[in-house]
């Protein structure tokens, strides 16, 4: 099957000219979900010609995140299927649809789920880093299932396969729209940066941008998975003096040392809730607490932990079907603060592309948060090993 589509194009003496291009369906491989609850099976996809400020991109290695094991889940009201997930990618432009200004064939580039198209009031606000396009949804997760011109770049067995957070990295070839592509130094390690589409941008955000820990701080880490192990990286790198990393598997201890924790908890070592035993060990409390599960007693727990007067707890974890938590006024009024974040805070358009060079820098690690690197066709495994929790993160190769 192939189409003309009216098409920017760069020579390589770097001119433009508008030209009606020949494109071409592109079959690959992909996981696709056919139904909740089902393991991602392997199959064969067509994938459309990217339509008009759309770009198709060849996925070269993607990260497996809790939040695509979330969307598997029946209980995840907002799932549709079939789909192919993914959201943590990185991977190089293979075609722009006409319009696309920012991207030519070969750039190396990071899908992002949470877009930045720079003209709404969000994206002009330094107060946040949400996007109309995704202010808008119930739900950030569940937007942009389809296109904006609501269908779909995906074809398999004749059935139209719905996207994903506007990502869809698991499948060897992807369409997103412009505002939600980061491009990225030429010379960076696609299978390490990827980490940042979504969990170490997500947790060291939390830390740096939305917490905004402070030099010489106490710090409480809930949840030492990919994103926790992140938030530890960020409160070391804004100099807390003192990081209690948390998690019921203790296997998770030496690396959260080894990247800045400096006192591990498991909850299930002490008869008195968590909150008690961190505020005992701090004189009341910690400065700040990051909530890095999804779990709303974790949340709970976390909000107590800080330190009256002036304690902050961020929220990063999204509990899946369940309705929230009480919090009591008398916290409130008793000085401590609640807030979340959605990728850390940043604005990934302008920020992913420094994220990945302070990486190539050295200022940060994300080697350590890799626990495998395995073949795509691994993709079930590679979900084995993250509910076992044997694995922070795992990057699939195409
Ligand atoms: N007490 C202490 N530790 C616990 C508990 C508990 N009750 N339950 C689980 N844990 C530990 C686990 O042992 C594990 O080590 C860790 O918590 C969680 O790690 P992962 O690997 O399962 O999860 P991450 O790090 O990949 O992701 C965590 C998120 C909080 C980002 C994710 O689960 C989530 O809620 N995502 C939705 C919010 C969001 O921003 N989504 C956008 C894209 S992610
Ligand atoms: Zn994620
Ligand atoms: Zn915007």
């Amino acid at each position: 099957m192939a189409n003309f589509q009216k098409c920017t194009i760069v020579s390589p003496s770097n001119e433009t000219e508008v030209q009606w291009v020949l494109f071409q369906v592109i079959k690959c491989k992909a996981a696709i979900v056919w139904e909740a609850g089902k393991p991602f099976s392997l199959e064969e996809v067509e994938v459309s010609p990217p339509k008009e400020h759309e770009i198709r991109v060849k996925i070269i290695a993607t990260g497996v995140c809790r939040t695509d094991d979330h969307a598997t889940s029946p209980s995840f009201k907002e799932g549709l299927f079939p789909v192919i997930l993914g959201h943590e990618g990185a991977g190089i432009v293979e075609s722009i649809g006409p319009g696309v200004t920012r991207f030519k064939p070969g750039d190396k580039v990071i899908p992002l789920y949470l877009p930045q198209c720079g003209q709404c009031k969000f994206c002009l606000s330094p107060k946040t880093n949400l996007c109309e396009r995704i202010s808008k949804a119930k739900t950030p997760i569940s937007d942009q299932d389809l296109m904006l011109d609501g269908t779909s770049r995906f074809m398999c067995k004749g059935k139209q396969i719905y996207h994903f957070m506007g990502t869809s990295t698991f499948s060897e070839y992807t369409v997103v729209v412009e505002s939600s592509l980061a491009k990225i130094d030429p010379a960076a390690p696609l299978d390490k940066v990827c980490l940042t589409g979504c969990g170490f941008s997500t947790g060291y955000g939390a830390a740096i941008n939305t917490a905004k820990v402070e030099p010489g701080s106490t710090c409480a880490v809930f949840g030492l998975g990919g994103v926790g192990l992140s938030a530890i990286m960020g409160c070391k790198a804004a100099g807390a003096s003192r990081i209690f990393g948390i998690d019921i598997n203790k296997s998770k201890f030496a690396l959260a040392k080894e990247l800045g924790a400096t006192d591990c908890l498991s909850p299930e070592d002490f008869k008195n809730p968590i909150q008690e035993v961190i505020a005992e060990m701090t004189d009341g409390g910690v400065d700040f607490a990051i909530e890095c599960i999804g779990n709303i007693k974790v949340m709970k727990a976390a909000l107590c932990c800080t330190t009256v007067g002036w304690g902050t707890c961020v929220i990063v974890g999204v509990a899946v079907g369940e309705e929230g938590f009480v919090v009591s006024p008398l916290d409130l009024i008793m000085g401590r603060k609640i807030n979340a974040t959605f990728f850390g805070g940043w604005k990934g358009v302008d920020s992913v592309p420094n994220l990945v060079l302070d990486y190539m820098a050295g200022k940060f690690s994300l080697d350590a948060l890799v626990s495998y690197t395995l073949p795509f066709d691994k993709i079930n495994e590679a979900f084995d090993l993250m509910r076992q929790g044997k694995s922070n993160r795992t990057v699939l190769v195409y």
